[in-house]
C-alpha cells in the first residue's frame, strides 16, 4: 500500500483523485495483471517519487548544470548512474531520458543524419517496437527502414538477418522486442552490425530484469548501445536508462538527450531509478527474475498441454503468446475482453504468421507476461492454476458475430464462478513480495 502519510495528504485536497487512486490500488490487487510490461514497483520506489526531488530543476549533468542548488541532484544522478553501470557492466549511462520512446530517439539523434538515416529493425507485428521504424512513429517517418521478421517456426534466423543487412547497409542495426519470447542473440546482432558498419541497438526494454538478474543473457560486450525503460520486469518507476560503451558514442547519447531531445530532468524519478536498481543488485532480485522465467514456462506449458498454439511453442524468458485464432478460432480483442471480465488483464496482439484476418486493432493473438504474479509471490503452481482459469474462460467464449452489447459469453453463471475464483486467488498474495 502507499505511504499513508502521503495518501492522507492527498485525501486532504483532492477526494476525486485521492479516490481514483484508491479505486486504481484496489484494482491492482484483486485482478491478476498477466501484461508482460507492467510491474509492482516496491513502496521504496513510489516513496522515492514522491519526495522533495520533484520540486527541483537541473538542466544538463552532474557538475555542469545551467540552474544552481545542485548539491543533492548532481549526488542523486551519480548515484543512479553508478548502479546502471554496476549492473549491466557498461561504461557510461545516461538516466535522463523520460522514458523508451524518448530513449529510442536519443539514439537515433545521437547517430543518423535527419532524413537520411537508415534503421534495420524487427517488424511491429512480429514483436518490434513503434519506434523501431513503424510508419505511424516519426521514427518510420524520417528515417529509411528496414525490417526484419520471425520465421516459419517463429524464432528469429541469423543468416537471412546477416544477408539483409549486407544488402541494405543500415546505419543502426536494432534488436530487442516488445513480443518475442525467445533469447536474443546479442552476439549474434553486434557481429553483424560490425560486419556492416552499424552502430548495434539493443533495446532490452521487456528483459531488462531478467538480464541485471542474470535470466537472460546480456548484450554486454556484444551490443554498442542498450536503451531500456525501467519499469518492466525490472521494477523501477516509470524512465528509462541509454548505456554505452565508446566515449564518443556517450557523449553523443548525452547530447541527444540534453539539450537536443530534452530540458530538465526529472530527479525524483531518478532517485527512484536509482533504488530500483540497488534492489536489483541484491540476491532476492535473482531470485525474482528466475521465478518470473519458471512461471512463463508453467504459464506456457499448461495452455499447450490444454491444445492451445503457442507462438514459437514455447518461452525463455517472461511472455507467452497465444494465437487464438488457431488454438480456438475467437479474435485476441474479444478473448483480452473477456479475460479482463473474469479479472485476468493481458494484452490483445499480433502473431507472427497469423492467418490473413490479422489487423494492428484485430489481432489474432494475446499476449501474457508473468512479472507482476511473480513479484506478488505467484509460484508454478499458482501460474498453472491461472492457465486452467484462462482455458475455463476461453472455452465460454462466443465465435462469431456479436450482436452489438451482446455478452461474449455462452454462460454467465460460469463467467461469475470463474470472476470469484480469480479474485480469491489474486487476494490470496500481497501486491508486493520479496522472495528469498
Ligand atoms: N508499451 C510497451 C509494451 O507494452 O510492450 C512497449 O512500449
Amino acid at each position: 500500500m502507499l505511504d499513508q502519510a502521503i495518501l492522507s495528504g492527498l485525501k486532504e485536497v483532492d477526494n476525486e483523485v485521492f479516490d481514483l487512486v484508491v479505486s486504481e490500488e484496489t484494482r491492482q490487487q484483486r485482478q491478476i495483471r498477466l501484461i508482460p510490461s507492467e510491474n509492482y514497483a516496491s513502496c521504496a520506489v513510489r516513496a522515492a517519487l514522491a519526495t522533495s526531488f520533484t520540486n527541483k530543476y537541473g538542466e544538463g549533468y552532474p557538475g555542469r548544470r545551467y540552474y544552481q542548488g545542485q548539491v543533492n541532484t548532481d549526488k542523486i544522478e551519480n548515484l543512479a548512474i553508478e548502479r546502471a553501470k554496476q549492473l549491466f557492466g557498461y561504461p557510461f549511462a545516461n538516466v535522463q531520458a523520460l522514458s523508451g520512446a524518448p530513449a529510442n530517439l536519443a539514439v537515433y539523434t545521437a547517430f543518423l543524419k535527419p532524413f537520411a538515416g537508415k534503421i534495420m529493425a524487427m517488424r511491429l507485428d512480429h514483436g518490434g517496437h513503434l519506434t523501431h521504424g513503424s510508419p505511424v512513429s516519426v521514427t518510420g517517418a524520417w528515417f529509411e527502414i528496414s525490417h526484419y521478421g520471425c520465421q516459419e517456426d517463429d524464432y528469429l534466423d541469423m543468416e537471412k538477418i546477416r544477408a539483409q543487412a549486407l544488402e541494405f547497409r543500415p546505419d543502426v542495426l536494432v534488436c530487442g522486442y516488445t513480443a518475442y519470447p525467445r533469447t536474443i542473440d546479442f552476439k549474434a546482432f553486434g557481429e553483424i552490425a560490425r560486419e556492416v558498419g552499424a552502430i548495434s541497438l539493443a533495446d532490452i526494454s521487456h528483459i531488462a530484469g531478467l538480464i541485471a538478474g542474470g535470466s537472460h543473457p546480456s548484450p554486454f560486450p556484444h551490443m554498442d548501445v542498450v536503451t531500456f525503460t525501467t519499469h518492466k520486469t525490472l521494477r523501477g518507476p516509470r524512465a528509462a536508462i541509454i548505456l554505452s560503451k565508446d566515449p564518443e558514442h556517450a557523449d553523443k547519447i548525452d547530447k541527444a538527450v540534453f539539450p537536443g531531445l530534452q530540458g530538465g530532468p526529472h530527479f525524483n524519478t531518478i532517485s527512484a531509478i536509482a533504488v530500483a536498481l540497488k534492489e536489483a543488485l541484491s540476491p532476492a532480485f535473482k531470485s525474482y527474475t528466475d521465478q518470473v522465467v519458471k512461471n512463463a514456462i508453467s504459464v506456457a506449458d499448461e495452455l499447450k498441454g490444454r491444445g492451445y498454439h503457442i507462438i514459437s511453442g514455447g518461452t525463455d524468458n517472461h511472455l507467452v503468446l497465444v494465437d487464438v485464432r488457431k488454438s480456438c478460432n475467437l479474435p485476441g480483442k474479444r478473448v483480452a475482453e473477456a479475460l479482463e471480465d473474469v479479472g485476468i488483464v493481458c494484452n490483445f496482439n499480433t502473431v507472427p504468421n497469423a492467418s490473413d484476418r490479422q489487423k494492428p486493432l484485430f489481432p489474432d493473438g494475446i499476449r501474457l507476461g508473468t512479472p507482476s504474479i511473480t513479484t506478488r509471490g505467484f509460484k508454478e503452481n499458482d501460474c498453472r492454476k491461472v492457465a486452467e482459469l484462462m482455458d475455463r474462460t476461453m472455452k465460454n467464449i462466443k465465435a462469431g458475430k456479436l450482436e452489438k452489447g451482446e455478452s461474449p459469453f455462452i454462460d454467465e453463471a460460469i463467467k461469475d464462478q470463474i470472476a470469484a475464483e480469480v479474485a480469491e486467488l489474486a487476494t490470496s498474495f500481497p501486491t508486493f513480495s520479496w522472495q528469498e
